[in-house]
């Protein structure tokens, strides 16, 4: 009898959890291919959030903007069309100064600084996300953004007249700056865009020049270490509201786990890419001191350009940066 009755229990509480267990699906746009560290990173975490959740909430990623083109994807967590998503964070600098702060040439040039970095900036870049309807989960920097070329660059006066890929405002601004002519185009199309000849230049991560096998159309690396952008994870925050206290916890623990192991995937990355740069035939150096120090100058520019833009609360994440 006792058995009996500890099985009718049991199927008791299979009958009264049944609504509960019935999982929710969650389709997740990336931007970058599905082998690149950070979309590795979004499965791992989509894993942590399954578990965590005892599958009730399945996160589905879909790399390489096959959902959403990754200049698409910010908007599309915003009006509900996608739950979640990751996004290059400083793409988004026009809508707000504060999205462009990981990408100030020469602020922040190692994964220490970077770090400092974003926790002066988080509380108030959480702020600007929430006032667009999403709500911060995660960020994971890309390793240092270097130049790459198809000739020997050694000074500004080099680059002039190049056709420069560009994927923010910053980049574009260096651009300007140089005298070369930026064309912006999402990771996805960076390969076909240098087959082509559309682009011929980029400044980007060791990461993105593997993932892009660049040393099809181009020859030089100039390990510049200029800032380390961030991707950032949002939720719509309609969709956010709707989860129990537990499935919420869930996905912020998954997140501060996601933004531990892909920070340090990232480090990881950044001497192997580069020698696999070196491996398939690229010459990969430091830049000239002439290089160098002119490169210091357009950071300058920028830097103040864009305290000028933040106003008020940017200079104080600044302060606070400095003061860490
Ligand atoms: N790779 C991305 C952004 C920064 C990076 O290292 C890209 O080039 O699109």
């Amino acid at each position: 009898m006792k058995h009996l009755s500890a099985l009718l229990a049991s199927a008791a509480l299979v009958v009264a959890s049944a609504p509960a267990l019935a999982a929710e699906k969650w389709d997740m746009p990336l931007a970058y291919p599905a082998t690149n560290f950070h979309s590795e990173n979004a499965v791992a975490f989509a894993k942590c959030v399954a578990e965590g959740t005892g599958g009730n909430l399945e996160i589905v990623t879909h790399p390489n903007g096959a959902l959403f083109s990754g200049n698409d994807i910010k908007r599309a967590v915003q009006t509900g069309q996608a739950p979640i998503g990751e996004r290059l964070i400083s793409a988004h600098a026009n809508e707000n100064p504060l999205f462009g702060i990981d990408s100030i040439p020469f602020l922040a040039t190692s994964f220490e600084a970077s770090d400092k970095l974003w926790k002066a900036a988080r509380e108030k870049l959480t702020q600007a996300l929430d006032e667009q309807n999403l709500v911060y989960v995660y960020a994971v920097p890309w390793p240092p953004q270097g130049l790459y070329f198809k000739k020997e660059v050694n000074a500004v006066a080099d680059m002039k007249g190049i056709k420069f890929r560009a994927y923010n405002a910053a980049t574009a601004r260096i651009a300007a700056l140089a005298g070369m002519a930026p064309v912006q185009i999402e990771a996805a199309e960076l390969s076909q865009a240098l087959a082509t000849g559309v682009a011929e230049s980029l400044i980007s991560s060791g990461a993105t020049g593997v993932d892009s096998k660049v040393w099809e159309s181009l020859t030089h690396f100039y390990d510049v270490q200029a800032w380390l952008p961030r991707n950032v994870v949002f939720v719509n925050k309609d969709a956010w509201s709707a989860l129990d206290d537990g499935t919420q916890k869930a996905i912020a623990d998954c997140g501060e786990k996601a933004a531990a192991e892909g920070t340090a995937k990232s480090k990881a990355l950044t001497d192997q890419t580069l020698k696999t740069l070196a491996d398939n035939g690229m010459k990969v150096s430091e830049p000239s001191d002439q290089l160098k120090s002119e490169l210091k100058a357009f950071g300058e520019t920028m830097t103040q350009e864009w305290v000028d833009s933040a106003g008020a609360e940017g200079k104080a994440i600044i302060d606070a940066y400095k003061a860490m």
